[in-house]
């Protein structure tokens, strides 16, 4: 069936397929942009009784599987990034990405931030404290499947506790980095919260990119994980609040590109997490970049005045490769403009 929307696109009458978990952070990350887009979709329980989907490149999730005309299921993209500027090139209302090429990079820095940096603080705070363990090696195996028995919530339960822990050192996670990762999160919801006072998005009256990314992070660290829950109830109220409300902004008011503030008056906290970024996440990115380059087996750097050590990360090789490339497609002008903003946060050192 084809119908034509009011957008005037020919578009199939059958929704795409988004497949995820509630304890991953991506997936919710696009659950979230896709409510907020009104863009129609089916929500499939990945690992369920529900899940007839065929398998991906690679097996992650989200995925989202587009239909064929006859409504069975078609191609199968993974990674949120790549599937965010997907629906952009395809959806032209409620665009999550600014129309200022300038400040659209800013946002991707901030996106990259919240996909690459903030995770390792959800995946330290869910694998690195027994009550977070035992939390989530109890009800992640029960998310998909009600009819578990207490054998197979057992076997679950240490088949993904190990399996999880095992891999806490791969993310970055270990004693070694905890305080680094740690303190990364409390400044990070210290700065949203005074943010708040000015804005509710970091590029103005609506969310970006960036927003979407760490929200995603902020579902489990803020509502889920006991000890971050703990520490954003003490020290970030608002934050919670706000992860409420991005779940679901398909209500947010929004005119066409109205909306985004100029990138030559970003908010004050965006520049702070702009600072925040360049004091943590990039250092790590250039020397994780150096290291795959060399053929390195560890990536070791100062963050803060902390040495923080892990493993190289080829995916977050090629996240560098993208800012880069999006930082040289901008006119002269543009990417004057972007450098101007960035100078001074640590930021620049990305496109040295
Ligand atoms: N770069 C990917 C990351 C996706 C990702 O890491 N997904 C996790 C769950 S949140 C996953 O599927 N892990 C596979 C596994 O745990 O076996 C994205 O942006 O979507």
């Amino acid at each position: 069936m084809k119908t034509v929307n009011c957008y005037g696109r020919r578009m199939s009458g059958h929704p795409i397929v988004l497949a995820g978990q509630y304890g991953s952070p991506y997936s919710l990350k696009m659950r979230a942009i896709l409510r907020y887009r009104h863009i129609p979709f089916r929500w499939v329980l990945r690992d369920s009784k529900w899940d007839d989907l065929p398998e991906p490149p690679v097996r992650l999730i989200p995925m989202i599987v587009y239909p064929n005309g006859d409504g069975s299921h078609g191609e199968v993209t993974i990674d949120s990034s790549p599937q965010i500027m997907r629906l952009e090139r395809e959806h032209t209302h409620r665009r999550v990405v600014p129309t200022d090429p300038a400040l659209a990079l800013i946002d991707a820095i901030i996106e990259d931030f919240g996909d690459e940096w903030v995770t390792k603080a959800m995946y330290h705070f869910r694998w690195a404290y027994q009550d977070g363990i035992d939390k989530a090696g109890t009800l992640l195996p029960l998310s998909g499947n009600l009819q578990l028995d207490s054998d197979g919530a057992r076997t679950n339960y240490d088949f993904i506790t190990q399996r999880q822990i095992g891999r806490r050192e791969l993310v970055g996670s270990t004693d070694i980095t905890q305080p680094i990762i740690e303190s990364s999160y409390e400044r990070l919801l210290d700065l949203m919260t005074a943010g708040f006072a000015e804005r509710d998005f970091f590029l103005g009256d609506r969310p970006g990119r960036g927003d979407f990314g760490i929200f995603g992070q902020l579902t489990q660290l803020v509502k889920w994980d006991p000890t971050s829950v703990r520490i954003a109830e003490q020290r970030a109220p608002k934050v919670i609040n706000w992860v409420d409300r991005t779940d679901d902004l398909s209500w947010l008011p929004v005119e066409g590109d109205d909306g985004w503030v100029s990138l030559e008056s970003l908010p004050s906290a965006t520049r702070r997490l702009l600072h925040e970024i360049g004091a943590t996440y990039v250092p790590f990115l250039l020397n994780n970049a150096d290291a795959l380059e060399k053929g390195k087996d560890e990536v070791v750097c100062e963050i803060l005045g902390d040495t923080y050590r892990q493993g190289p990360f080829a995916y977050q090789g090629k996240c560098l490769e993208w800012l880069r490339r999006d930082h040289a497609a901008l006119s002269d002008t543009d990417r004057e403009r972007v450098d101007t903003v960035l100078a001074g946060t640590g930021c620049e050192a990305i496109f040295a």
